[in-house]
């Protein structure tokens, strides 16, 4: 039965026309090479082939045959004399090539190394499972940003923060003698949509990662990933001194610490050669940094990105802080601490900032840190996982929220510079670019926890190699991939998709409100908590609702974290006239009879809004309904339950946040509403 577990690499049989078509033009693979990647980019035609058209795609020898497909680095005597664009491909990149050698119609698949052929014979079986032509190929393509990684928050205990997909899928109690056949799969996937490395522990996880004996379960993973291009990172906790080493101190500029980690580093790189790098999150939420020794973020950074740096690391360190003792407006904190830093990390060094400000919020506004740092590496970090956006049953298409802050122009220096282009720019040669994604990836059979969010995975893939790409071209990507070639099927999948992440907006945090989620789960509302000890947790800080109004006021009569904007942003921001109903009550507290564009009050519009989230889950109901009978029964279903429990809850959010609101609004509910069953 139809699982999930195949993910978007389904491979099922084609219809006999378009076999029909493909046959002559694939007859044969050609593959020279025999490295352990090329040897995976063969095993993945031939499945793909296996799969698609029957029977075998079989290996052939230099002497070529019409129909070949030739899967090749640059420098191959094969493809000398004919044109083609090596120069632009880099590292990674990959071209695809409809060709004439030796007098035989080929089809030519090549990078300058072999990790571009294996991304390239997956570029040429996606086009396959759409149906496109492949007798006139001319694709070139290359990833723009460097370093492009799935950070999972998994613990060694197996549990997974913030995960809704089953466990870890780490069994570190089998590692390193047992590899699980998944986590080649796992790489498969992943290398299919172009990330190339995972962090495989959680941002909060202790140091225990570091132990020698951990590391030779880490080598055995970083084993089975690198055929597939996929190089391993750790966190790094920073108290590991003294948690592991015995240290009194942690503090990054004592000598004996710094000998420690340079130790440690070397002594991972001696088990693991080709090892990323390590990941750390401090003086945030609890967790030890270079502040506990009145050090700063670019200190302790740098401290670990020296040590690495012979080895060619990269020290990736969180930009997510904000402080308990800390009065200031939470959205403000990060940009007070870093911006001040700017250009005292290394080179080495990517700044992890996430999209938005506060957290991975169904809808925040663009991170001030973007363009606001220069001369810093800044890397993205997208949350894959759905931690405040319904974990795995609400249906949330997350390409379109991340395809919003990718193209949200920063103004800094200059119009056009958009946070895309501010993450895809090096700083100077050699610096590095990345993006990073918290996983949603775990031990249920499906991967993701549930059939759509697997595409919250693909699509992350996708903009972490091409930051400027869209995101309805990738959900008909993967819809087409993942739910079969009926074009029938593809629109309404897409549709579904497309709309799915302003419903959840709308039913939970509609116009700009933020983090009204219930305390610790994040799951369901919470609007009326305010007895948390840290008052930055509490969602009546973030929505201010009183009798005079709601929404947090960030001009410069508030906290005026507008300031932290280009100076265009915020004017945009906190003038009423230009401020997009999207972010009106993150940026401005107003009265509740506040006159909206569309005429409404605000509360008659907040109101509305609700209603709306519930609609378009109606909506995706009613689509599904329609596709009965065009995809399988097993995975029809399963979603079909998933969209009714999303019903019920966005109807439980819409009811708990208005009822909750109107106590304070005390106006009546507007025409067309419908009050709680
Ligand atoms: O969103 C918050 C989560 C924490 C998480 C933290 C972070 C890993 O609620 O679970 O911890 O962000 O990003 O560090």
């Amino acid at each position: 039965a139809e699982d999930g577990y195949d993910l978007w690499l389904r491979y099922r049989p084609l219809e006999s026309v378009a076999k029909a078509r493909y046959e002559p033009q694939i007859a044969g693979i050609v593959a020279p090479g025999d490295s352990p990647t090329i040897r995976a980019a063969v095993d993945e035609l031939q499945r793909g082939y296996r799969g698609m058209f029957g029977g075998d795609l079989t290996q052939q020898g230099a002497e070529l045959r019409d129909g070949a497909v030739l899967v090749v680095r640059a420098g191959s005597p094969l493809v000398q004399g004919l044109d083609l664009p090596f120069a632009k491909l880099g590292g990674e990149g990959y071209l695809l090539r409809s060709a004439t050698v030796q007098g035989k119609r080929v089809t030519i698949i090549a990078g300058n190394r072999d990790i571009g052929a294996l991304y390239g014979v997956f570029r040429f079986l996606k086009l396959l499972q759409a149906g496109q032509p492949i007798d006139k190929l001319d694709i070139a393509d290359a990833p723009k940003l460097q370093v492009r990684v799935l950070n999972h928050w998994d613990n060694l205990d197996r549990h997974v923060e913030r995960g809704y997909a089953g466990q870890s899928i780490w069994d570190w109690q089998k590692l390193p003698r047992f590899k699980d056949p998944r986590y080649t799969d796992y790489a498969r996937a992943n290398a299919s949509i172009g990330i190339n490395g995972t962090v495989l522990t959680n941002v909060n996880a202790n140091a225990d990662i570091l132990r020698p004996d951990y590391l030779q379960k880490v080598k055995a993973l970083a084993d089975a990933f690198r055929p597939y291009g996929i190089k391993v990172y750790l966190t790094a906790r920073f108290s590991a001194p003294i948690e592991l080493g015995g240290l009194a101190t942690a503090d990054p500029l004592d000598p004996a610490v710094r000998a420690w980690w340079k130790a440690k580093i070397d002594e991972i790189y001696a088990v693991i050669p080709d090892f990323g790098g390590l990941l750390v999150k401090a003086n945030s939420e609890g967790q030890p940094g270079p502040a506990d020794y009145h050090r700063t973020h670019a200190e302790g950074a740098n401290m670990l990105a020296d040590a690495l740096a012979p080895h060619r690391g990269i020290l990736m360190w969180r930009a997510f802080v904000y402080a308990a003792e800390n009065a200031e407006d939470r959205h403000k904190q990060a940009y007070t601490e870093f911006q001040p830093l700017d250009g005292r990390f290394r080179d080495n060094v990517l700044v992890q900032v996430k999209n938005g400000a506060i957290d991975f919020q169904p809808r925040e506004p663009f991170h001030p840190l973007f363009g606001a740092m220069p001369r810093t590496p800044l890397m993205m970090e997208f949350q894959i996982t759905k931690e405040y956006l319904g974990f795995a049953t609400h249906l949330a298409y997350l390409g379109t929220m991340w395809e919003e802050v990718l193209e949200a122009d920063t103004f800094r220096p200059a119009r056009g510079t958009t946070v895309a282009k501010v993450i895809e720019t090096p700083v100077d040669a050699g610096a590095a670019t990345g993006m990073a994604g918290v996983a949603n990836i775990g031990s249920d059979r499906n991967w993701s926890g549930s059939q759509f969010d697997q595409a919250n995975w693909y699509a992350f893939g996708r903009f972490a190699w091409d930051p400027d790409a869209k995101a309805e071209a990738i959900a008909r990507d993967w819809a087409r991939m993942t739910w079969g070639g009926d074009p029938v099927v593809t629109d309404t999948v897409v549709r579904m998709m497309m709309g799915s992440r302003e419903a959840v907006v709308d039913y939970m945090t509609p116009l700009g409100l933020t983090h009204q989620m219930a305390t610790g789960h994040h799951y369901g509302p919470g609007p009326w908590v305010a007895d948390l000890k840290r008052p930055e947790w509490n969602p009546v800080y973030y929505a201010q609702a009183r009798p005079d109004g709601i929404g947090f006021d960030r001009t410069a009569r508030g906290s005026d974290a507008l300031s932290q904007y280009a100076p265009q942003v915020a004017r945009n921001w906190g003038s009423l006239a230009t401020v997009p109903d999207e972010l009106l009550l993150w940026f401005h507290h107003l009265p509740w009879d506040h006159r909206m564009k569309s005429g409404r009050t605000l509360w008659d519009e907040l109101v509305v809004r609700y209603d709306a989230g519930v609609d378009q889950v109606r909506r995706m109901q009613a689509d599904w309904a329609g596709l009965r009978g065009k995809v399988d029964e097993t995975r029809w279903a399963e979603v079909r339950d998933f969209l009714a429990i999303q019903l019920d809850e966005a109807i439980w959010w819409r009811d708990a946040s208005v009822a909750y609101f109107q106590s304070i609004a005390k106006r009546p509910l507007p025409e067309g509403h419908k009050p709680p069953a």
